[in-house]
């Protein structure tokens, strides 16, 4: 039966918020969780990843789990180890002790942010180029998509890890009209991602189907993912206030961008 109840853990973050908006129009019913409380979710379950019984009851009969919650940007690493990296595997033992029978896990460009992006008739970004971390927090996406493969192996729970660009309503940098993600992209891709039969551990690039796009989306579109949108709109005003990309920096040369500088180098 296709999944109806679904955990959406970081419901009240940026793309919990999208989300929020976006899912129910597929009928699905959200069960929100996040360590802050959420304005006008009187439902919504506020507990830490580090909670493994408030982890337990949240994932007690659900269909499924997209797995948005954590630190979503580059911090220390004991930060990033308890919320990203135990935060996850709790999460995991939670839902195998329950039985949920798939993940759709957040991971990030940043699971491999130290790629060299295309540049010219450069091939696209296949999904299998090796983890590159740029940061902490790209570490603890690539633990999380290793964490899924070995869920699915030992315990046959499935996942599909996406590794997201940037989802924000419009695309602010010119790296950004590369890697965007329109949010109603975004809702069918984690729609496609929930609904795929077999899906085992399977990795997919997240993004519209941009004119500048750098990394194949064959593995997204196998699942059914059929992307509407294309940053390109964008394009002219952005690279009026910012300027192209320069080859010889290296925030401009990488697919993680300024992650890969600290501080970062503007504008990118
Ligand atoms: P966000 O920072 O706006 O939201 C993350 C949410 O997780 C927050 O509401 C926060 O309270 C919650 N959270 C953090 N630590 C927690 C913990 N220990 N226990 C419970 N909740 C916790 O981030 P955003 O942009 O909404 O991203 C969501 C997910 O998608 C993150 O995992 C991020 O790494 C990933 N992602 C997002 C991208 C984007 O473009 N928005 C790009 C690539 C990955
Ligand atoms: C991410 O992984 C971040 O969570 C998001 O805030 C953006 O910075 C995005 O990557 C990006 O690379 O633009």
């Amino acid at each position: 039966p296709a999944p109806r109840t679904i955990l959406l853990t970081g419901a009240a973050g940026g793309l919990g918020t999208l989300m929020r908006d976006l899912l129910p129009s597929y009928g699905y019913d959200l069960r929100l969780l996040d360590l802050r409380p959420i304005e006008g979710e009187p439902d919504a379950i506020t507990a830490d990843l580090s909670d493994r019984a408030a982890l337990r009851e949240a994932v007690r009969d659900v269909d499924a789990i997209i797995h948005l919650a954590g630190i979503s940007l580059e911090s220390s690493f004991d930060k990033i180890l308890r919320s990203n990296i135990e935060g996850t595997y709790n999460l995991y033992e939670a839902a195998r002790e329950e039985g949920v029978g798939r993940i759709v896990f957040a991971s990030s460009n940043h699971a491999v942010g130290y790629t060299p992006r295309p540049q010219g008739d450069d091939p696209l970004i296949p999904i299998d180029t090796p983890h590159r971390p740029d940061t902490f927090y790209g570490l603890s996406k690539s633990f999380g998509e290793d964490l899924a493969q070995l869920y699915w192996d030992k315990h046959h729970l499935e996942t599909v890890s996406v590794r997201i660009g940037s989802c924000f309503p419009e695309p602010s940098s010119v790296r950004m009209l590369s890697i965007w993600m329109s949010p109603a992209d975004g809702a069918r891709l984690f729609h496609a991602a929930l609904t795929a039969e077999d899906v085992r551990h399977t990795v997919v690039y997240g993004s519209s189907a941009n004119t500048r796009l750098w990394w194949d989306l064959s593995t997204a579109r196998a699942l059914g993912y059929e992307p509407q949108d294309d940053s390109e709109p964008y394009a002219e005003k952005l690279i009026a206030e910012q300027g192209e990309l320069q080859p010889g920096v290296e925030a401009h040369a990488c697919l993680g961008g300024h992650f890969v500088n600290d501080p970062p180098i503007w504008p990118y």
